[in-house]
């Protein structure tokens, strides 16, 4: 069976953008392969939050991640700063990865732009993440679209550690959906639905109310043009709103596209095909956020398995590098 990895981070509520471009994908991959999928709380601290917040929005994402379908019987659902191992890598990855690869991420440009100041942390995010999926012998790393040089700059690294050390990780590559991998905002969509950057009227969130979302869709931002064309550069709202359509209704954004000529019809059948997609994640929810101690446990067990496999692959290349062993 191959070994998926994949992260996100406790910075808000899950959006259909994480729905679409990653998590749906960790709920089928769950069955075909050894899937450990990580709530990763120590990216989060690269940018300010709100002190205290963290552990409870932690909570919340899992019972999220569960409601859309995760199995903790069947997948390993785990906090990622129960697992220290996770840092001790991720420091190995910093003195593996250059100052000059990580200045390249679009990621750190994004974040950092017009702040007033910006942690190391942010900057050498991607090592750690690097870390996160090295450690457990990831052969696929299920993401959307923005993640993709990040999992390159991983592949760049393992390969560069196996080739100074000796082969000691599995070279890992990304999984990226052909629908749904680059949501857009709903008000804004020539930038990507974000949980820390969008507005209230420009995400869907996964328990926004059904008539919240018809509403943020009749209100969703197209152009003047007046035809339903899929065409990013000059039709960038419009496109978002075939891309979704096909997305949450398993049809091509191509065949959605033929099917309309207005975008009244089309707004109002991309929101109902959301609502419909959120309905049983909904009512789950409901059910799992009024048993936090049971989420609480499955995170428990979840690190204890992941514990397990990360203990021994960084204790490998501690021995690769040549650290003095403990015992
Ligand atoms: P933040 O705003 O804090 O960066 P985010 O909303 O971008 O958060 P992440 O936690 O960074 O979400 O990402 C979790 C997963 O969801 C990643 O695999 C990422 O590629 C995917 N993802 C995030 N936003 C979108 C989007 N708009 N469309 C498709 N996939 C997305
Ligand atoms: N960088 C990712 C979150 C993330 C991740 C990972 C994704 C951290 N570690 C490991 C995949 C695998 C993001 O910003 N969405």
């Amino acid at each position: 069976m191959p070994r998926v990895f994949s992260g996100i981070q406790p910075t808000g509520e899950l959006h259909l953008g994480n729905l679409l471009g990653a998590v749906r994908n960790w709920v089928e991959d769950q069955h075909r392969a050894d899937s450990f999928y990580c709530v990763v709380d120590l990216h989060a601290l690269t940018v300010p939050g709100e002190p205290g917040a963290l552990g409870r929005q932690t909570l919340d994402l899992a019972a999220a991640l569960l409601a859309c379908g995760l199995d903790p019987e069947v997948c390993t659902l785990f906090v990622q700063s129960h697992v220290p191992e996770h840092t001790s890598l991720g420091w190995i990855m910093q003195c593996t990865t250059s100052f000059g690869e990580l200045r390249r991420m679009t990621q750190f440009k994004d974040k950092s732009q017009g702040q007033e100041s910006v942690s190391a942390g942010l900057f050498s995010y991607p090592a750690l993440q690097a870390a996160d999926i090295l450690l457990y012998d990831t052969d696929q790393v299920p993401v959307g679209e923005d993640q993709r040089q990040h999992i390159e700059l991983t592949r760049d690294v393992a390969e560069r550690f196996n080739a100074r050390y000796g082969d000691t990780f599995v070279v890992p590559a990304a999984t990226i959906p052909r629908a749904g991998a680059r949501v857009m905002d709903l008000q804004q969509p020539e930038r990507k639905m974000s949980k820390s950057t969008s507005g209230d009227a420009g995400i869907v969130r996964l328990d926004d109310d059904p008539a919240v979302v018809v509403k943020k869709f009749k209100r969703a931002v197209t152009d003047s043009l007046g035809e339903v064309r899929l065409d990013v550069d000059h039709q960038p709202g419009v496109t978002n709103l075939l891309s979704i359509l096909a997305a949450s209704t398993g049809r091509s954004p191509e065949e959605v596209a033929g099917a309309y000529d207005q975008y009244g019809p089309l707004k109002a059948d991309t929101g109902e095909a959301v609502v419909e997609l959120l309905r049983p994640i909904q009512e789950r929810l409901g059910e799992l956020r009024s048993d936090p101690g049971a989420v609480a446990e499955a995170l428990r067990r979840g690190a204890d398995k992941a514990g397990g496999v990360a203990a021994e692959v960084l204790e490998r290349a501690e021995r690769s590098i040549g650290l003095l062993p403990r015992r």
